[in-house]
């Protein structure tokens, strides 16, 4: 494949599985030699972002800054795996534009796969692994996607995943077989 890096974007709501299967697809490309990283919560929001909350303002903030890291780990030949909620589309077009658009220097741009991880709303609720749907029903936490804070679905993303209906190995492969019939890799 050729040098350039690329950015895969997970998008979804809270506890959708995009983590879960942004580390078994990690874990896949790392198998087959190409160099991958993982930015999610864990690495992100306690570290660079650690000012910022979940007001629209700082989500567009969150979603700005880690599309112009991606953007440097795809610049380096990295594939960068994002797991964000990133609710709102037009803080999704920021991060796809930042990639696409050809810069000054004449290149072509890096490829942008956004993939959308659908579950109902009632399917991650049924879920709710740490508690937070809950707690968000209760009034207990403000602005919570998809209880009182908008998820905005994407209307043409690359890919879309059900992960209430394909296991997290499916889920791989399907975007393991995506990104080979583009040469990806
Ligand atoms: C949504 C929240 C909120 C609110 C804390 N709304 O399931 P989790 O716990 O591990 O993932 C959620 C994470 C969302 O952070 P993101 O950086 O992905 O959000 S965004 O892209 O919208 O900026 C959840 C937890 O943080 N969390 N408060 N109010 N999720």
């Amino acid at each position: 494949r050729g040098q350039r890096g690329f950015t895969i974007w997970f998008t979804g709501l809270s506890a959708s599985g995009k983590s879960t299967v942004a580390t078994a697809l990690e874990q896949h490309l790392l198998h087959l030699g190409v160099a991958a990283y993982r930015l999610d919560g864990d690495n992100v929001r306690f570290g660079l972002n650690k000012d910022l909350g979940f007001s629209e303002k700082d989500r567009n903030e969150n979603i700005r800054r880690i599309a112009e890291v991606a953007k440097l780990f795809a610049d380096s030949s990295t594939v960068a795996l994002t797991s964000f909620i990133s609710p709102y589309r037009a803080d999704r077009q920021v991060a796809r534009d930042l990639h696409t658009n050809a810069s000054p220097a004449g290149d072509g741009g890096l490829p942008f796969i956004e993939v959308f991880v659908d579950i109902p709303l009632s399917e991650a609720e049924k879920r709710d692994p740490k508690g937070l749907y809950k707690k968000a029903r209760a009034g207990e936490i403000k602005d919570f996607t998809g209880i009182s804070a908008p998820y905005e679905a994407p209307e043409s993303p690359e890919i879309t995943i059900r992960t209430d209906e394909l296991s997290v190995e499916e889920c791989v492969i399907k975007i393991a077989d995506y990104l080979r019939e583009r040469d990806l890799i």
